[in-house]
């Protein structure tokens, strides 16, 4: 197969209405909420007493409030962590909500966070963890059987989900044996009761792991990625150009989707990177952490949402069943800076020209200011309802003789990227596309 051909298909390869509407919500998030909370633990072993589970406070509208205080758009719960615990009162098992003292065991958690949401105007999601640490039959057969009735019951009781969120971990039942997940038949039930919900899942199909849980993103992030790194997902490419093996590939690896990489790709499909992070160390709540600086939040905001992936950032709730004050306050000052940082889009004063360069991949814009503007950071969009196509860009301003001169360098926007720039006053700047795999369409240019 032809290079060129093979580019023609990479840069037409699109995402799935879920996938787009999940890659505007760009910033939610995520709650660890178990009798981890109460012992301390960040892997429950299943053997916890379901009395320890007591949030005498609970209150899921001081949850939500603080979220979209940050200028999230979501929330995604951990209906049940690998402790096996289920915090809504699931008919097939007594490790539940059912037999805390919590509501004197009348109560279901989900509901109200999943009401709450929907009170404050946010998009509710649900985390179901395969690896269940209390179910006897964990590690049989059975055990998908017992998983999809609580899945089917989650999907069926709390309304609209935006979001189900499988984690990859698995380890060993009682008999000795690993599960065996049977994702094709997970994937099955939400696509009949939920057809708008995006799944999580090492896997795909829909959306994948950015590989590290420190809000580290890649310098170059694609959307269009191997189907041997996603075999859930939909191949949509012929291929490969190269002969050659892409079994090593893993979520952790530095370079998906890259051009060197993709050559040898069997066919590609489409599966956006999600940052997960939690806003203290760890997923669950112990009163001795603190949480992580505004610096480091606004930065893995710029590098995730900025760099073509969605942001997941956990805040636990504390054994009263409340978001602590610190994080709070560290929430709404993440959203005051961002909600002041991209407030006033300069591009609305200037004027944009493009520049064809006599390529259908390569292309410029000319942004005009009116007088000397100072721009802090630069956004672009692809309309990456048509496929991701940038490979590379840089920003440029025009230097002391008058000639255009680099003052960024970069890889892939996809969705978005942020481009911090110097913030010097100046009257032009100029976006030049160096590199694309098709011609190259642009849903936005905003300066801040
Ligand atoms: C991991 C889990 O093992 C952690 O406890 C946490 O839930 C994180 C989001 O995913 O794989």
């Amino acid at each position: 197969m032809e290079i060129r051909d093979f580019l023609k298909q990479a840069a037409a390869v699109r995402p799935s209405p879920r996938q787009l509407a999940w890659f505007d919500t760009e910033f939610y998030a995520f709650v660890h909420f178990s009798p981890n909370t109460y012992t301390g633990l960040e892997w429950g072993t299943g053997k916890e007493d379901p009395a320890i589970f007591n949030p005498t406070k609970f209150d899921p509208d001081q949850w939500v409030a603080a979220v979209k205080s940050a200028g999230m758009r979501g929330l995604v719960l951990t209906a049940k962590h690998h402790d096996g615990f289920c915090l809504w009162p699931s008919k097939y098992t007594e490790h539940s909500v059912k037999n805390s003292p919590w509501q004197g065991g009348k109560g279901d958690i989900v509901k109200e966070v999943a009401e709450a949401c929907r009170r404050g105007g946010l998009k509710f999601g649900f985390y179901l963890s395969p690896w269940d640490r209390n179910c006897p039959l964990y590690g049989s057969d059975a055990y998908n059987d017992y998983y999809k009735a609580q899945l089917t019951e989650l999907l069926t009781g709390y309304g609209e989900i935006f979001h189900v969120w499988f984690d990859g971990a698995c380890g060993e039942g009682p008999n000795g044996k690993r599960q065996v997940y049977d994702f094709d038949g997970y994937i099955e039930l939400i696509r009949k009761y939920q057809p708008n919900a995006t799944i999580f899942n090492d896997k795909g199909p829909d959306v994948r792991w950015i590989g590290n849980e420190s809000g580290t993103a890649r310098a170059a992030e694609w959307a269009v990625v191997p189907h041997e790194l996603c075999g859930l997902s939909e191949r949509q490419t012929d291929g490969p150009v190269l002969s050659g093996s892409l079994s090593y590939l893993y979520n952790t690896d530095p370079y998906i989707g890259t051009m060197p990489e993709i050559l040898y790709s069997r066919g590609l499909c489409f599966a956006g990177a999600e940052v997960d992070m939690s806003i203290r160390p760890g997923w669950f709540y112990h009163p001795e952490e603190e949480p992580h600086s505004l610096e480091r939040l606004f930065n893995t905001y710029l590098t995730s949402v900025g760099g073509n992936a969605c942001f997941h950032l956990n805040i636990p709730p504390t054994p009263e069943g409340l978001f602590d004050e610190r994080d709070v306050k560290r929430l709404k000052e993440l959203g005051d800076k961002l909600h002041e940082t991209f407030a006033a889009d300069l591009a609305e004063q200037a004027e944009i020209v493009k520049e064809t360069l006599d390529s259908d991949t390569q292309v410029a814009w000319v942004v005009r200011f009116p007088q000397p503007t100072a721009v802090r950071y630069l956004m672009l969009m692809e309309e990456i309802s048509k496929g991701q196509r940038i490979e590379r860009f840089k920003v440029q301003a025009r230097n002391a003789f008058g000639n255009w001169e680099a003052i960024y360098h970069g890889t892939t926007v996809g969705h978005k990227r942020i481009c911090p720039l110097d913030g010097e006053a100046r009257g032009e700047l100029r976006v030049l596309v160096a590199s694309a795999r098709d011609e190259v369409l642009l849903r936005r240019i905003a300066l801040f």
